[in-house]
């Protein structure tokens, strides 16, 4: 998106006069994510008043650029000997209310999991490197070039966050994230590898199947239902989703901002694997 463009689009955020509400995501109708091909096209203030306020998505094309580069073969040589949770899904054959466990997790050395990585295990034991805290686990010193370069163009607005949370996930492709929806600012950078994403806006919820409160095993901000494989038989309202909904692929060296309330449904595609950090920004 240029410039040009973006300014088309604010014309039209201001407009309909889409201001931050935040007991009411359910008020907005939105599915249009754009993309900014140069990160140096924002600064905090623009993207707090265009997509912050607006609870609109943003795809950022150049999160990495000849100055911020990514090292995969560094990077895993700094994390190998880390000790880190590996989620095994559970019971994927069954309808997710009827899973009793959603996943279980099994602490191993990084290196041993890129083993199974490489050697497709990994995807048929449906283990996924999922939501691990990088503070945690000494891994944030190793990105924040990447991270301050986030933070200086969009979300570093000095003390507004109550509070940040960042996590790595590392999964082999062809493994899916189900469709949820965050309470927090997201930000998905992709670091290696393609993840295709399924948006939808948060007027969505009322048709797509949220898990009910009372379920034991998974929170009510996950669907039943997916997106990327829909059963119109089983989830029929689904027919009002589909068409508000959209897909992107975040291509290594890319970030999406997911405002907080938008349903996404996450799947690593191409032939190997993909790494990706996000963060989650609490107001
Ligand atoms: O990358 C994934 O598998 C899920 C990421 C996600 O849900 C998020 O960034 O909010
Ligand atoms: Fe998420």
């Amino acid at each position: 998106m240029k410039i040009s463009q973006l300014e088309q689009f604010r014309a039209e955020v201001l407009n309909q006069n889409r201001r931050a509400d935040p007991d009411e995501f359910f008020t907005q109708v939105h599915s249009n994510c754009p993309i900014i091909y140069s990160i140096k096209d924002l600064d905090p203030e623009y993207f707090r008043e265009h997509f912050l306020f607006g609870r609109n998505p943003l795809h950022i094309g150049d999160l990495l650029s000849q100055e911020i580069k990514f090292d995969v073969l560094n990077f895993f040589e700094n994390i190998g000997n880390i000790n880190m949770p590996v989620r095994e899904y559970l019971e994927l054959d069954k309808p997710i209310l009827q899973r009793t466990n959603y996943c279980r997790f099994i602490d191993m050395k990084f290196k041993k999991y890129l083993n199974l990585l490489n050697g497709a295990s990994a995807l048929r034991k449906n283990l996924y490197l999922a939501q691990v805290n990088t503070e945690d686990y000494s891994i944030a010193p190793l990105i924040q070039n990447i991270t301050n370069q986030l933070d200086y163009y969009c979300f570093g607005l000095g003390n507004c966050w109550s509070k940040v949370e960042e996590y790595l996930w590392i999964g082999p492709s062809g493994h899916t994230e189900p469709l949820h929806y965050d309470r927090t600012h997201g930000c998905l950078m992709q670091l290696h590898g393609t993840k295709t994403i399924t948006l939808v806006p948060p007027q969505g919820t009322p048709d797509i199947y949220r898990i009910p409160a009372e379920a034991m095993t998974i929170p009510p901000w996950f669907s039943e239902a997916s997106l990327m494989a829909p059963d119109l038989n089983k989830h029929p309202l689904l027919k009002n989703i589909l068409p508000i909904s959209q897909t992107l692929n975040l291509n290594a060296g890319q970030a999406l901002y997911i405002p907080p309330g938008w349903w996404h449904e996450v799947r690593s595609i191409g032939n190997s694997y993909t790494i990706s950090i996000n963060r989650f920004y609490w107001e």
